[in-house]
């Protein structure tokens, strides 16, 4: 098999890449380990920057985002016992950010690629990658019992944390730069209301804890707990309970049944260089934040964004300036991400280390951001998402 661009993950990042790709008239096969199944079902991320959802708009795959999304212009820090809203539109110029399903993007993408004749293959798990330092790289993958090879000229390792593609890079070349959180998330979604129309993080004596959601029928709520807690000893009444005690008594908290729930690890992550001859790593592969600041999905768009503008350039005038930049044009906006998702997780969860003075600094710094203008400016303008840079 041959194509021009070989993108291992059938995530955010493979699928925009390959969307962004059909668009500029550049053949690609998607190879996913998955089933189509299980990858739209997947419980991930909800939060869309504004330019993620431009580029889903302008990839013409945001009819149903408008219809279903939901926009938001505010959200609230709810920190001893009272809550404060960050008006995020009033400090942003008028920018928004979208409450839409990773599920709904996926299956989005998926639905539009599959419909213009795009090679996805489902249950397709890339193997190995050879011949990265040449100029027509493959990759060996397993499907349909059999094994493949896939020879291209590039290949785009959008395949997760846990993928092959990182990984298959020589030792010696990536730096890694990575915390590991003393907490995670304890993370449901429920067939109940919203409690509130607009986000609610807490910073509470007994843990952080967040009210989103997914639809007006259907929230996701996420309690902070210990690094290697068990689900199992987390019946759902305790979930609720646990819930009511950091919300506080209003506003009150409506209930329903748990669809789905799991514990999340929080880490930051960053390996660089992220490319390494014909391999471009993107999206969860090169790069993890902690979901407190949203950037997880947003981070694997902005990637792709660039990616596939270098390779447009390549084949439209054998250009290869925007691949050679393409590393440090992307960590550039990934370290901002990163300070962005750790000082949102550093100033709202509670650390069993922290001095009661660490305690008084956290809740003087939410004190602070929620009643300044420039504090309240500066997390706004990270949270709806930083201007792309020109490239
Ligand atoms: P993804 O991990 O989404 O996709 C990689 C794909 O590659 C997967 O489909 C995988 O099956 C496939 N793959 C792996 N190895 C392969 C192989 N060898 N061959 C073929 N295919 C292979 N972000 C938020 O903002 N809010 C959240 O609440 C949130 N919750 C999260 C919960 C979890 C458990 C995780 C892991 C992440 C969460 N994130 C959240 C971050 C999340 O949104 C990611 O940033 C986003 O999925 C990144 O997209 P991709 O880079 O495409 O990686
Ligand atoms: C979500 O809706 O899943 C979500 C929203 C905001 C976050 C994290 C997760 O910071």
């Amino acid at each position: 098999m041959r194509t021009q661009v070989g993108i291992v993950g059938a995530g955010p990042a493979g699928l925009l890449l390959a969307q962004l790709l059909h668009r500029a008239g550049i053949d690609c096969v998607v190879l996913e380990a998955r089933s189509r199944d299980y990858v739209e079902e997947r419980q991930r991320a909800g939060l869309l920057e504004q330019g993620t959802v431009d580029l889903l708009n302008t990839l013409g795959v945001g009819a149903r985002l408008a219809r279903e999304g939901l926009v938001h212009h505010g959200l609230a820090l709810r920190f001893a016992g009272a809550g404060h809203r960050i008006a995020l539109s009033d400090l942003t110029g008028g920018k928004a950010v979208v409450i839409y399903g990773q599920t709904e993007v996926v299956k989005d993408l998926i639905a539009a690629r599959l419909a213009q004749g795009g090679d996805i293959r489902f249950e397709a798990e890339a193997l190995a990658l050879a011949g990265l330092d040449g100029a027509a790289p493959t990759i060996r993958f397993r499907h349909d019992g059999h094994e493949h090879t896939l020879t291209c000229d590039f290949v785009a390792g959008c395949d997760g944390f846990h993928g092959i593609c990182r990984p298959a890079i020589p030792d010696g070349v990536l730096s890694v730069y990575e915390r590991d959180y003393p907490f995670g998330w304890i993370g449901i979604l429920s067939e109940s209301p919203p409690v509130s129309p607009e986000l609610i993080y807490v910073n509470h004596d007994r843990g952080f804890a967040l009210f989103t959601m997914r639809s007006p029928q259907v929230s996701r709520l996420y309690l902070q707990c210990d690094v290697d807690e068990d689900i199992a000893n987390w019946p759902d009444a305790r979930i609720w309970q646990e819930l009511r005690l950091r919300l506080g008594d209003t506003p009150a908290l409506p209930e329903g049944p748990v669809l789905q729930k799991n514990v999340t690890p929080m880490r930051s992550f960053v390996a660089g260089p992220m490319r390494y001859g014909a391999l471009f790593l993107a999206g969860d592969a090169a790069h993890i934040v902690p979901p407190t600041g949203a950037k997880g999905l947003n981070l694997a768009a902005a990637d792709v964004r660039v990616l596939a503008r270098a390779f447009g350039a390549f084949y439209a005038e054998r250009s290869t300036r925007l691949l050679d930049r393409y590393s440090d044009i992307c960590l550039k906006r990934v370290w901002k991400a990163q300070r962005f998702s750790w000082w949102m997780t550093s100033m709202l969860h509670r650390f069993r280390d922290h001095t009661p003075f660490e305690r008084q600094m956290q809740l003087a710094e939410l004190d602070y951001v929620a009643g300044s203008h420039a504090g309240a400016t500066t997390l706004a303008e990270n949270y709806v998402g930083l201007p792309f840079e020109d490239i």
